[in-house]
């Protein structure tokens, strides 16, 4: 039985593809890269899922309810108890986004420099505030997660193995904290077991090292281990979101994506009322007031009520159903993709669409480049480009994968936009052998590609 989406539009934002001149201009002024486009130039935008959702009317109406009291605003009070209720955390501050939650809690985690911080696999702005924090960063994803055409139903899993012997090896007082990142982002929005996500949390609880959640996608991930695990199919998504978070002291949230607002994020400490109290008192340098955060009164009743609908399983089947829908019609036209689909967004596997181009022309970006131009379509590279170089040799094209995400924002584009994305993908496909390589005009020391400026390679 087909099903169609559990909302209607009530209001309309509208979108324009340049011509093909026009689109040839655009990129090369934002010197090959486009997240250097203006969104005006940009037809249907796979930047991020990030911010980009669309909310609803309640949401909307919320906002109406704002109280903007520098102190004990009422919008903070009703967070407060609605992240209670969902993660059975006790102490929640609010944060701007994920990484203002990241700047206060991991410089308090990190007890002397050097340590190690442990994941499945590290979004980049956590992997950077651990650094700033002087930690290091280390990944334990499984193996799977590296073949994109294998099917797992959890690529997301850490490899608890190897991880519990690095602690052996290093000593636990060599490790800051452990971070499970729901759903992975950086492997493909693959999801995490909650036999895994329990795991990780039995090594913490054995060695004393505390478990951070890096929830983003907590309601994406908990759809997948009620479809794909065993003993989750007749649980509700709030009993599957409640026992994830039971296997963590603290997280954060990135309310960007599961939260289903445009700006917004969360700290939360389980009970450590003194690691608590030390996250409040450096919220007010860095975020703001412990009860707004960087927040508006109003923001924050937009997210309460938005974590309230994400957890809604007709809202997730149509999320995830969509997201499904274009990874099948690029797999039926042959295209290689991470496999099984993800939650948030389809990684197309370019390394093996383009498997001559060097690492060094970044075969993915320059396939974004080309389905730019092809179709007014802005995707974003995850590969070596992203990756970076290694600071201490300068060596460069080193990451394992070239993939282009093709990030689905969260109840704004049709079905219609999915079909027209997956032919324009085709159509760079058939043309694979004329797609150019790039070079840096200019290459930004650090966090590269999102200023830097390319030239096209023949
Ligand atoms: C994504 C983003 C947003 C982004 C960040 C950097 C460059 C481009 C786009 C953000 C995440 C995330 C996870 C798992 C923490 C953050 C930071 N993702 N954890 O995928 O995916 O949250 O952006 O709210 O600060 O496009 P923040």
């Amino acid at each position: 039985m087909y099903q169609a989406e559990p909302f209607k539009i009530k209001m309309v934002e509208s979108i324009r593809l340049l011509s093909k001149e026009e689109r040839e201009r655009s990129i090369e002024k934002a010197g090959y890269n486009p997240f250097l486009l203006r969104s005006d130039e940009v037809y249907i935008d796979l930047l991020t899922d990030s911010g980009t959702g669309a909310m609803s009317d309640r949401q909307w109406a919320g906002l109406m309810l704002g109280d903007e009291s520098y102190a004990g605003s009422r919008n903070f009070y009703h967070l407060e108890e609605t992240v209670q209720d969902l993660t059975g955390y006790k102490y929640v501050i609010p944060t701007h986004q994920g990484r203002g939650a990241e700047q206060v809690l991991f410089p308090l985690l990190v007890r002397k420099d050097g340590q190690y911080v442990l994941g499945n696999m590290h979004f980049d702005t956590t992997r950077a505030h651990i650094e700033l924090s002087r930690a290091k960063a280390v990944d334990f994803i499984s193996s799977e997660a590296l073949d994109t055409a294998k099917e797992h139903p959890f690529k997301g899993n850490f490899d608890l193995e190897a991880m519990e012997k690095f602690i052996q090896k290093k000593g636990r007082d060599a490790i800051a904290a452990i971070v499970t990142t729901v759903t992975c982002n950086s492997v493909g929005g693959q999801p995490i077991s909650m036999e895994n996500i329990k795991g990780a949390y039995a090594i913490g609880q054995k060695y004393q090292i505390p478990v951070v959640i890096d929830s983003a996608r907590f309601a994406e991930n908990a759809y997948f281990i009620k479809q794909r695990e065993q003993g989750y199919a007749h649980k509700s998504i709030s009993e599957i979101v409640l026992e994830q978070f039971s296997y963590g002291d603290a997280f954060t949230m990135s309310a960007k994506k599961d939260g289903l607002v445009n700006i917004g994020g969360v700290l939360a400490i389980r009970e450590n009322k003194e690691l608590f109290h030390r996250c409040q008192a450096m919220v007010v340098p860095l975020e703001g007031f412990p009860t707004y955060g960087g927040l508006a009164g109003r923001d924050m009743e937009a997210l309460a009520i938005g974590l309230k609908e994400v957890v809604e399983e007709d809202y997730l089947t149509q999320r995830i159903s969509q997201v499904g829908l274009l990874g099948k019609l690029l797999q039926d036209t042959g295209i290689p993709v991470q496999s099984p689909i993800g939650g948030h967004a389809v990684f197309v596997d370019v390394g093996r669409i383009l498997p001559d181009m060097p690492k060094s022309q970044y075969p993915a970006h320059a396939f974004a480049v080309a389905l730019y131009v092809e179709s007014g379509i802005r995707a974003v590279e995850i590969g070596s480009l992203l990756y970076g170089r290694d600071p201490e040799t300068g060596e460069d094209g080193l990451s394992d994968l070239e993939l282009l995400r093709l990030t689905i924002p969260r109840r704004v584009y049709t079905d219609n936009h999915m079909r027209y994305i997956a032919d324009s993908i085709a159509k760079v496909y058939a043309k694979r052998d004329e797609v150019k390589g790039i070079a840096f005009e200019y290459e930004p020391p650090i966090l590269r590609h999102f200023t830097a400026r390319f030239r096209l390679v023949d």
